[in-house]
């Protein structure tokens, strides 16, 4: 998509929300946003389309708005915007997504309080002075109160295990709704973005008002934000945390468009829109039509198929070139969520972790794994009770005694050794030489030539998975300054495996880097960095992570199985 048709639809959303705050007749507000939304959801290029004088034939755009866009693609700036935001804070406008603060009463607040920001406003309700404005009052108040408390859940993304595990709970609990023939979570949740803006769930059944009730009732909801005939939206409160979720009822014979639909991504949508126009068909949450005829809408599958395509995986629907790998039957054989074999990032209560090797090892076996890699930090890892030299190999006659009475899994000696700020290996090399598998990662001197130090780990013959590579934490740090075309590059010419780890606040690498290393045929393996028994279930994620990126099961290592694995490590 044209970045011009973002930026487009960006300034007439803000042109209509200043107008809004200014108290600018209704129609002229609603004309603006609408142009917007009609730009947003445009396929062709907007620049083309001025260029040919095609703008005004688009509906929704008028000559007023035709002008403008002209004047901002030819000068880059529009004086309706300038005009419009004159003696608006920019971060004023943004307060009027929150529900129940309608412009007016922004307007006043800003004028009578000198409200700016959602701190300011916060303040001016503690103090009782918004209470006591024109036309307010407590009822009001408590009621921007609450919107506001959505607005801040709205800001914030959820760790897709957190959302999972809701998501889980919710449909567990819905399944036994009266009528319920299907349901699904869809949206982000379903494609396994790496964190979740808001949980949605999609129902199949005839007595839409019924299940919301029963929805209502769910245990944990602490408030109810819309109760309709076919959709739902509550507040789930878990331990100290809140969460919205949404739910929708179709007809079975929508279910499979509305799944569609509402799993996205918007952008995918879009595309498959376009592709179903091109076509002479209407595609919408309710179905595929032909002019008045619906021709396609119980299945995900028969959408698809109407359209040309294979169905096509919800983790692939970011329109990253999936459609047109659909059509020509060419889309990747996804790895699967039961392909995993094993994993390369283990830790124990020898260093940070909190089960014994023996449980991991139990836990493995119970996962159906063939292989596991213990690999305790290494002595620089003082905040990790990193392992001398002599902890490490004490570990690994452990390892020794244990493989002896559990003869279904191998243990693989392993460490996962820190790359030091000088570059060097945290144990040298005599000793990573007897390891069977060595996992290299920075945890220390983040800004310090990490590049170069990943590279220099790359080429030690002994390192065989580099951890972690990108070192971002989501929501909390940026990650190393790396160049990590050039570690890519690097771990290609030495034919060395890059990590997905799938602890849910790494995810490292993310889809977008793991796809770019499978496309340059470097290996991956997908590991949990479990640091006790139950993080060995964030493989799931890591898979998603690995499906994001295109993977299929000869992308990633730890699908092979031991015999195979053996080979490849010449173990
Ligand atoms: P999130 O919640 O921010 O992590 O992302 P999503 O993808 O779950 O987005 P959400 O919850 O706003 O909407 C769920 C799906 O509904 C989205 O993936 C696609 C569909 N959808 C929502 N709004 C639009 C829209 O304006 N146009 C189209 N074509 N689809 C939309
Ligand atoms: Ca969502
Ligand atoms: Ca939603
Ligand atoms: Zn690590």
């Amino acid at each position: 998509m044209n970045n011009k048709n973002k930026e487009l639809a960006q300034i007439f959303y803000k042109i209509a929300d200043a107008l809004e705050f200014k108290g600018e007749q209704v129609f002229r507000v609603l004309a603006y946003r609408k142009a917007a939304r009609v730009i947003e959801e445009l396929t062709d290029d907007i620049e083309e389309l001025n260029r040919s004088g095609k703008l005004r034939t688009i509906p929704g755009i008028g000559e007023g708005i035709a002008k403008k866009i002209d004047e901002y693609l030819k000068t880059g700036r529009m004086k309706k915007y300038e005009e419009a935001m004159r003696g608006i804070p920019e971060e004023l406008l943004e307060l009027l997504n929150i529900q129940n603060l309608g412009p007016k009463t922004l307007a006043l607040a800003h004028k009578e309080l000198g409200v700016k920001n959602l701190a300011d406003l916060k303040r001016v309700i503690e103090n009782g002075s918004l209470a006591k404005l024109f036309r307010m009052g407590e009822k009001k108040v408590e009621n921007i109160k609450k919107g506001i408390a959505l607005y801040e859940q709205a800001q914030r993304r959820i760790p897709i295990d957190i959302a999972t595990k809701i998501a889980d709970m919710v449909v567990s609990y819905l399944k036994n709704a009266p009528g319920l023939k299907n349901i699904s979570p869809s949206g982000s949740l379903r494609r396994m973005k790496e964190t979740i803006g808001d949980i949605d769930i999609l129902v199949a059944a005839k007595n839409g008002a019924k299940i919301v009730e029963y929805f209502t009732k769910m245990p944990g909801v602490i408030q109810v934000l819309a109760a309709g005939d076919t959709k739902g939206s509550v507040i789930v409160k878990t331990e100290d945390e809140t969460f919205q979720v949404d739910i929708r009822i179709v007809d079975e014979d929508s279910y499979g468009s509305a799944l569609q639909y509402f799993t996205g991504s918007k952008d995918h949508n879009v595309a498959l829109r376009t592709l179903a126009k091109e076509k002479g068909l209407k595609l919408s949450e309710y179905g595929v039509y032909k002019g008045e005829k619906k021709v396609a809408g119980r299945s995900e599958e028969e959408v698809y198929q109407i359209l040309g395509l294979k169905w096509i995986p919800p983790e692939l629907r970011e329109n990253r070139g999936e459609i047109e790998a659909a059509q020509k039957d060419t889309l990747p054989n996804l790895i699967d969520y039961n392909d995993i074999k094993g994993d390369f990032q283990i830790h124990t209560v020898n260093s940070d972790g909190s089960a014994t090797i023996e449980e991991m090892v139990k836990a493995a076996i119970e996962r159906g794994y063939e292989y596991i890699a213990i690999t305790d930090h290494s002595k620089s890892a003082n905040y990790a009770n990193g392992l001398t030299v002599d902890r490490l190999l004490a570990e690994w006659d452990e390892i020794d005694r244990l493989q002896k009475r559990y003869k279904s899994i191998k243990i693989l000696k392993a460490t996962e050794v820190d790359i030091l700020t000088s570059g060097k290996l945290d144990f040298p090399d005599k000793i990573l030489a007897q390891a069977d598998i060595v996992v290299a990662a920075v945890h220390q001197g983040f800004k310090h030539h990490v590049t170069e130090r990943l590279c220099y780990a790359i080429e030690n013959p002994h390192v065989d998975i580099i951890a972690h590579p990108s070192g971002r934490l989501i929501n909390k740090r940026e990650g190393y300054e790396v160049d990590l075309e050039k570690v890519l590059e690097h771990a290609r010419k030495y034919q060395k495996i890059l990590e997905i780890n799938a602890y849910p606040n790494r995810l490292d690498l993310n889809d977008i880097w793991a796809k770019r290393a499978k496309e340059m045929g470097i290996k991956l393996a997908i590991n949990t960095d479990a640091h006790n028994v139950a993080d060995l279930a964030w493989m799931r994620f890591g898979i998603g992570i690995a499906r994001r990126g295109w993977l299929e099961k000869a992308d990633v290592i730890n699908t092979k199985n031991w015999a195979e694995l053996r080979k490849y490590l010449k173990l």
